[in-house]
């Protein structure tokens, strides 16, 4: 270890926040948030570890960790200036969201505490990776502040991380306040260090982390802990906040000046100043030569940066989701002998030939593995099969579940992960809306997460309000997610496999009511090259007169709906979508073109429906083709109840799709 370097880049971050602090006074930037007191522990983290070969997840404090892994303050200042070529996020995210690729620092975002899982999946990848005999492994490091430890995905990840005893090091930087609030509002006694002692194998370690040396040891420990597959650690690290949280605030609003009188007295700059005078590292002059190299540099690089363009407004909608197009595969049909099967069955099939064929295909989630193969058996023998290693039960946690998949698939894992019902999908909500979906683009390309989650969904099962939820309007509204709604195993089969093998994250819908039906089953192609593409949906039963537009288990109802029509001589033709997103809207144009009648059909609540979408769309360009308003059917506005007769009278019935279809065809 260099002493001198050490306080180098301690210092630098200092110099940056002042920098950062004094442009933005200029009007250059809207926004700071400083390392200002943190700069010891983090400069100490980082030295223990590998630059290039271990891997960090920070957060917006980590600026003089992030130097130390090989940021430089070029890095820094293009991202706070809102310049193209900001390496953290092309400036698309706000200042000190760090990410660069090049030092394995996947991009972070804002929610406080989403880190944690995604690097206890990194470490799990580490883990994956490793082969029997190896002694030495590459260590994740995740940081957050003292306030953040109160999120609920803190504790799952400390209870994942010791579960599977992962190479995986919690620092968190404990300044005492979370924005406002003191650590003694976010918990009792007020203590980091108490939330350890309930998880098996993870050490805690406690450090003042304004002193340099002693924050080397600490992390020194805590890393070669991991480094040796010994298990993980939290480290307890007293920081000092010397600014206000952020440039949005000021503290003495709730901040007496003695406290603050006494944080200044903790710089740890200063600390390392007289650490390395009394040590003779170096002399005084030596040290006013460097501080004023530093400053310059800092200067300099400043000027540099603010000379360098902003991004192009032409380049904000890239990278949403993943350039590359949807497969064109020839659309095969399987032999006529082939045997029938139902759409649970077709799902397994899906996922075993994707797991022989893709060694770093992982299936985890809740009761999947062994011999119960999920609770709907779709992933049934998959344990057996491929290994534990590869089909294996996660902890009840859905936020884990989420949270882990983004690590593995950041390790270039293919996730493909089952939340057990949709109605528990909530849970996971920040993982999937802020993190899984947002990777690519927040990230400018640099990272991805082709993660897929397998979630069955909806009604007509007696399943009641938690057993019966639509889900698809909600995530439709998320730019970057695919998303998918097969009503029979042909369709099932060939877009599960386009999922898995995508590079965009997939929330692949299965419907309860439809996985063992005669009716939803199919021949499945016996062919390797077989897929579906995203995109595309079908044309369930041609006709003439009115276009019944749905997805799911009502298209079924819809076809019954379209059979009693006829005896009153009624043509109907049903859409079956099957792909949500992207919407095959020239389908429904075609059809509306030779029907001029359109019913939007949906078993979600009709307020705000992804049929609210699909009616939006047809109004604003097919009004023409048009011969009568569109209507909509749709699940009341009420929560699935559990008597048949209650969910009868909430959900969409096929009496209900006549009445509507005739009220259409007579207006
Ligand atoms: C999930 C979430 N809730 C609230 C916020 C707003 N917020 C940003 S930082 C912060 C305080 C974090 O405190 P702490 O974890 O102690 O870190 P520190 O800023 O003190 O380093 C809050 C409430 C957020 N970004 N994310
Ligand atoms: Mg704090």
């Amino acid at each position: 270890m260099d002493p001198i370097r050490a306080y180098r880049l301690m210092y630098m971050s200092r110099v940056l926040d002042k920098k950062m602090g004094n442009l933005l006074k200029q009007g250059k930037s809207f926004f700071h948030i400083g390392a200002m007191g943190h700069e010891a522990v983090q400069v100490a983290a980082g030295l223990n570890m590998k630059v290039k070969t271990d891997w960090l997840f920070p957060y917006y404090r980590d600026q003089a960790l992030c130097l130390t892994l090989g940021m430089t303050p070029q890095d820094v200042l293009l991202g706070f200036l809102g310049k193209a070529g900001d390496p953290s996020s092309g400036s698309r995210q706000m200042p000190q969201h760090f990410g660069h690729s090049a030092y394995n620092i996947p991009s972070s975002s804002s929610p406080t505490g989403s880190q944690y899982l995604q690097a206890v999946g990194c470490a799990l990848a580490t883990k994956m990776n490793a082969k029997k005999s190896q002694k030495e492994f590459e260590v994740t490091v995740v940081c957050s502040g003292d306030g953040t430890t109160s999120q609920g995905d803190f504790h799952e990840a400390l209870n994942w991380a010791s579960r599977d005893a992962l190479p995986v090091v919690f620092l968190i930087e404990n300044n005492g306040y979370a924005i406002s609030v003191p650590l003694i509002e976010q918990r009792a006694k007020g203590q980091v260090g108490n939330l350890a002692h309930g998880y098996h194998g993870l050490e805690l370690i406690e450090v003042d982390g304004c002193h340099f040396a002693e924050s080397m040891a600490a992390m020194k420990k805590a890393i070669t802990r991991a480094r040796r597959g010994e298990g993980p650690s939290l480290v307890d690290a007293s920081v000092v906040r010397l600014l206000p949280h952020s440039s949005s605030d000021d503290q003495r609003k709730y901040r007496v000046e003695e406290e603050l009188a006494k944080d200044v007295k903790r710089d740890p700059i200063d600390h390392m100043r007289a650490w390395l005078l009394e040590g003779k590292y170096l002399s005084k002059a030596e040290l006013a030569d460097l501080d004023k190299a530093i400053e310059k540099e800092v200067s300099d690089v400043a000027d540099e940066a603010e000379a360098v363009p902003p991004p192009t407004a032409e380049t904000a909608l890239l990278y949403v989701s993943s350039e590359t197009p949807e497969p064109e595969v020839p659309q095969i049909e399987a032999k006529p002998d082939a045997q029938d099967i139902v759409l649970v069955d077709a799902i397994n099939r899906a996922l075993d030939e994707e797991m022989r064929t893709n060694p770093k295909m992982l299936v985890f989630g809740q009761d999947v593995a062994k011999g119960k193969g999920g609770v709907f058996t779709a992933t049934r023998g998959l344990t057996e099969k491929h290994g534990i290693n590869r089909c294996f039960n996660a902890p009840l946690a859905e936020s884990s579940i989420v949270g882990v998949a983004i690590g593995l698939a950041l390790r270039g894992y293919k996730p493909v992960a089952e939340i057990q019902f949709g109605d528990y999908i909530w849970t996971a909500m920040n993982q999937i809306r802020n993190e899984l979906v947002t990777m690519r683009y927040r990230s400018n390309n640099m990272f991805a997460c082709p993660t897929v989650l397998r979630v069955p969904v909806g009604g007509y099962i007696h399943g009641g309000l938690c057993h019966s939820q639509n889900i698809e309007a909600t995530f439709s509204h998320f730019p970057g997610l695919k998303i998918a709604l097969p009503s029979n195993a042909y369709d099932a089969y060939g877009l599960l496999k386009t999922a898995i093998r995508g590079e965009d994250p997939v929330l692949f819908l299965e419907h309860k009511a439809l996985y063992r039906q005669n009716f939803a089953k199919s021949k499945l192609p016996d062919d390797p090259k077989f897929m579906l593409p995203f995109g595309r949906g079908r044309v369930a039963r041609p006709g003439t007169d009115l276009t019944i537009i749905t997805y799911g288990a009502l298209v079924y109802r819809s076809l019954e709906a379209a059979r009693l029509l006829e005896a009153d001589d009624v043509s109907v033709e049903v859409l079956d979508l099957v792909s949500i997103r992207p919407l095959d809207f020239e389908l429904i144009r075609k059809s509306i073109a030779k029907t001029s009648r359109a019913l939007v059909l949906y078993e979600d609540v009709k307020f705000m429906g992804f049929g609210a979408e699909i009616s939006a769309q047809i109004a604003e360009s097919c009004f023409e083709l048009l011969d009568a308003p569109i209507m909509r059917v749709a699940g009341a506005d009420s929560p699935i109840p559990y008597a048949q007769q209650l969910e009868e009278a909430v959900l969409p019935q096929v009496k209900g799709i006549v009445e509507g279809a005739k009220k259409l065809v007579n207006y």
